[in-house]
C-alpha cells in the first residue's frame, strides 16, 4: 500500500465503487459502521418528526414504516453473515444453507422482504425504537467481529467477504429510500439537492452532446468479485451510432413542456402515460406548485424556487416519455447509457466540465427490466429477478442522495413507470444519421 497522500479531488477507497467491491474485511468493516452512522441520523430526524404519532406514517405503495426499515436493515444484515454458515466462502456460498438463529425470534416473520408483502408491513406487532436500535447494534457488532477475525482465502478472487459488501450495499439502498421517502412525507431532514450545472444555456439546455460511433461496447461487472447478478454476465453488445445529451434534462427544459401546454396534449404521451396523467389530473411534477408567476418544488417539506439549471427530479417514467415525444428525441437505452459513461462519464466529475455528467439525479432509460442473456439468480435470489417481466423500468446512474460506493456505471437500478417518490430525471438520446 502506498502512503502517499492522494490528490485532494480523488476518491478515497471507501467511496470508490470499484474499490469497495474488490475491499478487505477491515475497509468493509469501516464502511459498514459510517453507513450505519448516516442511518441513526437519519432515524433521529425521523423519531423527531414523528415521535408524537408513534413512528407510523400513512400507507403508501412509494414508502414503507420507518421502524420496520430499520429492523429490515439488521434482519438483512444479520440474515447473510451472523447467521449464514457459509459466510465464510464468500461469493462461493451455496444459496439455501439453513440459517442460524436470530437474535430476534420474530425476525425472519417481521423482516424478510421476501415473505412480507408491502402492505402486511404495515399490521405487524413491530418492535418499539429502543428495541429496534438493540437489534440494529447488536447484529453490527456480531458483523464487526466477524470482519475482525475474517481470514481470507488463498485465492485473491474468492477473498473478499462477498456478504458484508453486499449488506453495505443494502444498507445504502435503504438509506436512499429514507432521503427519498422524508422528502415524500415532508420530514425535515439534513439531505442536499441535486447540483444545478454550471455550462447550461439561459433556457436550461445544454452545450454539448456526445456522439457514439457505431460499434461494440462493453457492458456488465466482472465475474469473480463483489457484483450484482442483474449485471452479470459481462458482454460485448453492438450499438447504432446515437447521441445522447451531456447531462440531464433541466427543470428550465422541463419547465418549457409544462409551460407549453404538454400535459394536456395528448399526442406527446403514450397510451400507459395518458391514463396514468388522467388519473392523477397530473400538470407538472409531483412536488412543483405555482407561485405567482415564479414556480417552486417542495424539498424536504420547505417550499423553495425551483433551479433552472438543476436537473429536474421526482418524474414518472411516464412524464419522461411525455418530454422526450414533445422533444422529437427519446430515452437511451440502457446499454447506450453505460456506454456513455464509461466512454465519456464520471461521476466524480459531475457538474460542469465533464462530457457525460451523470450522479445528481437517477435517469430513466427505454429498457425494461429484465436478467442480461445468460443471467443467473445469485445469491440474494430476491434482488432482481423477481421483478423481471413485470414492467418496471430501468434506471441508470445515481441521485445526489445515492451513497458513493453504490454508484458505477455498470449499476442497475429499476422502478415502475408512474413511481415519483424516487430521486429521478431524463437524459435525452436521438439517433444519428
Ligand atoms: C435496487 C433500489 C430497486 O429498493 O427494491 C433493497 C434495493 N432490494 N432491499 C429496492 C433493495 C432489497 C432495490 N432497488
Ligand atoms: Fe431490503
Amino acid at each position: 500500500m502506498s502512503l502517499a497522500a492522494p490528490p485532494a479531488d480523488a476518491a478515497q477507497p471507501i467511496d470508490d465503487p470499484a474499490a469497495i467491491r474488490g475491499a478487505d474485511p477491515a475497509l468493509l468493516g469501516a464502511a459498514l459502521r459510517a453507513s450505519r452512522q448516516r442511518t441513526l441520523a437519519r432515524l433521529a430526524s425521523y423519531e423527531r418528526a414523528l415521535a408524537p404519532t408513534g413512528m407510523t406514517v400513512p400507507y403508501s405503495p412509494e414508502v414503507n414504516p420507518p421502524l420496520w426499515e430499520m429492523g429490515h436493515l439488521a434482519w438483512f444484515q444479520e440474515y447473510w453473515i451472523a447467521r449464514n454458515p457459509d459466510c465464510h466462502r464468500g461469493i462461493d456460498a451455496p444459496i439455501d444453507a439453513p440459517r442460524m438463529p436470530s437474535l430476534r425470534e420474530d425476525a425472519d416473520r417481521h423482516y424478510d422482504s421476501s415473505r412480507v408483502e408491502h402492505t402486511a408491513r404495515w399490521r405487524l406487532p413491530l418492535a418499539d425504537h429502543a428495541a429496534t436500535r438493540d437489534f440494529l447494534d447488536r447484529t453490527l457488532d456480531r458483523t464487526l467481529d466477524i470482519m475482525a477475525a475474517w481470514r481470507p482465502s488463498a485465492d485473491p478472487l474468492h477473498a473478499p467477504p462477498y456478504f458484508a459488501w453486499l449488506a453495505l450495499m443494502h444498507e445504502d439502498m435503504h438509506g436512499e429510500a429514507a432521503v427519498y421517502m422524508a422528502n415524500k412525507l415532508s420530514i425535515p431532514l439534513d439531505a442536499g439537492r441535486p447540483r444545478a450545472r454550471e455550462d447550461g444555456d439561459a433556457e436550461g439546455g445544454v452545450m454539448a452532446a456526445v456522439e457514439i460511433p457505431a460499434g461494440r461496447c462493453e457492458i456488465g461487472s466482472r465475474a469473480g468479485a463483489c457484483a450484482f447478478d442483474n449485471e452479470l454476465p459481462r458482454q460485448h453488445v453492438e450499438l447504432a451510432a446515437f447521441v445522447i445529451d451531456a447531462a440531464p434534462v433541466s427543470n428550465a427544459a422541463f419547465l418549457a413542456f409544462v409551460e407549453a401546454g404538454g400535459y394536456e396534449q395528448r399526442h406527446c404521451w403514450t397510451a400507459a402515460g395518458w391514463e396514468w396523467r388522467q388519473r392523477h389530473s397530473a400538470g407538472w411534477p409531483r412536488f412543483w406548485r405555482r407561485n405567482g408567476p415564479a414556480w417552486e418544488q417542495r424539498w424536504f417539506g420547505a417550499w423553495e424556487p425551483i433551479v433552472a439549471q438543476a436537473p429536474v427530479c421526482n418524474v414518472t417514467a411516464h412524464e419522461a416519455d411525455a418530454w422526450c415525444r414533445w422533444a422529437g428525441r427519446r430515452l437511451p437505452d440502457e446499454r447506450e447509457w453505460e456506454c456513455a459513461a464509461r466512454s465519456h462519464g464520471s461521476r466524480a466529475g459531475r457538474g460542469a466540465g465533464h462530457a457525460f455528467a451523470w450522479g445528481d439525479v437517477w435517469e430513466w432509460t427505454a429498457t425494461e427490466f429484465a436478467g442480461y442473456p445468460g443471467f443467473r439468480a445469485y445469491p440474494y435470489r430476491e434482488y432482481a429477478e423477481v421483478f423481471f417481466g413485470k414492467g418496471y423500468r430501468v434506471l441508470r446512474g445515481g441521485s445526489w442522495a445515492t451513497q458513493a460506493h453504490v454508484a458505477s456505471a455498470t449499476f442497475r437500478n429499476w422502478d415502475l413507470p408512474q413511481r415519483r417518490q424516487i430521486f429521478a430525471g431524463l437524459r435525452l438520446a436521438w439517433d444519428l444519421d
